[in-house]
């Protein structure tokens, strides 16, 4: 199969960058008593059990150990987005999701494909793009299908669209995208180019807030119903689920029943719950790690109480708080299922229990 290897097609051929530094952890500031042995998760509960990586975490032989026991299904955490991809003069490099793709194949994962349009993410290559050679429609669409094609017959599923509803739940957000191919018009086009490049992998309106933020969620809503009147091949819907200890309860449990009445695939695509965001509240931390794996609890619950073919997975920002992209913003956080060392937390043992273990 060829694929374009650039924004223009397939005029110049991309070859193969290094891949980026990535992003350094910080040594774990706190360290939460672990609980005694857990079975893995993927291994208690009946549907995928998600995790995101980046290449760099497979090179840590203890992490890729925890990532192939507990997990079923990777989503790369930042490198199948364009900021790694496209490269300045609009050719593509791989080097780095592939070898995602490749520890997935080894070891008998899924790969969950995040994500191919976000306001957040644009190229200088789109900005700048050279219009006497390629439209900007077919250059996005150039884009899409390289992408997928490439890990087509392999991902299950993609972030097509992401964070599409505006941060207060007022409208869409304007991007790139939307001033250049239409509010409404470049998400169903990005959702008719996915499904033309890989007709099997499954199709996601991911976002997040949706739990905290009733207007947002409603504007979700509106948004899958009109793309799905508008025909455009949505498989799913996907709610982030970043939440901070502090959330109300019930609020996520309310949050994916609501995205379950199209019928369509429900994803809790990048679970974790933050202590430190919720510290100037409730600065107790005993009493924030007991919410945090309440919060857990609730959410494998809400996912639990799915039918059973909407549960298209449930993943988390990572297995090892050491790992977590919370660590940037706060060192002493601590929002995911297992310590630095690779030990079963409280919560993760909340979210065990709910699972029905
Ligand atoms: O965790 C990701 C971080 O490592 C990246 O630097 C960042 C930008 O690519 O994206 C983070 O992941 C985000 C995800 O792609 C979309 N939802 C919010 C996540 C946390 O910011």
């Amino acid at each position: 199969m060829i694929l374009p290897s650039s924004l223009y097609g397939f005029s110049r051929r991309g070859f193969l960058g290094s891949a980026l530094a990535l992003g350094a952890c910080q040594p774990a500031a706190q360290s939460q008593t672990p609980v005694a042995a857990l079975p893995p998760l993927k291994s208690i509960a009946p549907f995928p059990v998600g995790t995101a990586v980046q290449a760099g975490h497979l090179n840590d032989p203890a992490l890729a150990r925890l990532i192939v026991a507990q997990a079923s299904q990777l989503t790369p955490e930042w490198e199948m987005k364009m900021e790694y991809i496209v490269r300045d003069d609009g050719t593509f490099r791989f080097e780095a999701p592939d070898a995602i793709a490749a520890f997935a194949r080894t070891h008998g994962l899924g790969l969950f494909g995040h994500t191919l349009v976000w306001y957040a993410q644009t190229s200088p290559a789109f900005e700048r793009l050279d219009e006497g050679r390629v439209s900007f429609a077919q250059a996005y669409r150039n884009y899409i299908h390289a992408v997928v094609g490439r890990y087509r017959g392999q991902a299950v599923g993609w972030d097509v669209v992401n964070e599409a509803v505006a941060e207060d739940g007022e409208g869409w957000r304007d991007s790139l995208w939307s001033q250049r191919l239409g509010a409404f018009d470049h998400m169903v086009l990005a959702f008719q180019n996915a499904r033309e490049a890989d007709p099997n992998a499954r199709l996601f309106l991911n976002d997040y807030n949706l739990e905290l933020l009733p207007k947002k969620r409603s504007t979700f809503l509106r948004l899958v119903e009109r793309l799905l009147a508008a025909g455009a091949p949505l498989d799913g819907v996907g709610t982030q689920t970043h939440v901070a200890a502090d959330q109300t309860p019930g609020e996520m449990a309310r949050t994916v029943a609501e995205l379950a009445q199209f019928g369509l695939l429900v994803h809790v695509s990048e679970f974790d719950v933050s202590i430190s965001r919720a510290q100037g509240l409730i600065p107790n931390r005993a009493d924030l790690e007991r919410r945090q794996a309440a919060l857990y609890g609730e959410a494998a619950e809400a996912f639990m109480a799915l039918p059973p073919q909407q549960r298209f997975a449930f993943s988390f920002w990572g297995l090892r708080d050491s790992e977590s992209w919370l660590k940037r913003e706060d060192a002493s956080d601590t929002p995911l299922p297992f310590t630095a060392s690779g030990e079963p937390k409280v919560a993760a043992a909340a979210w065990a229990k709910q699972i029905g273990l």
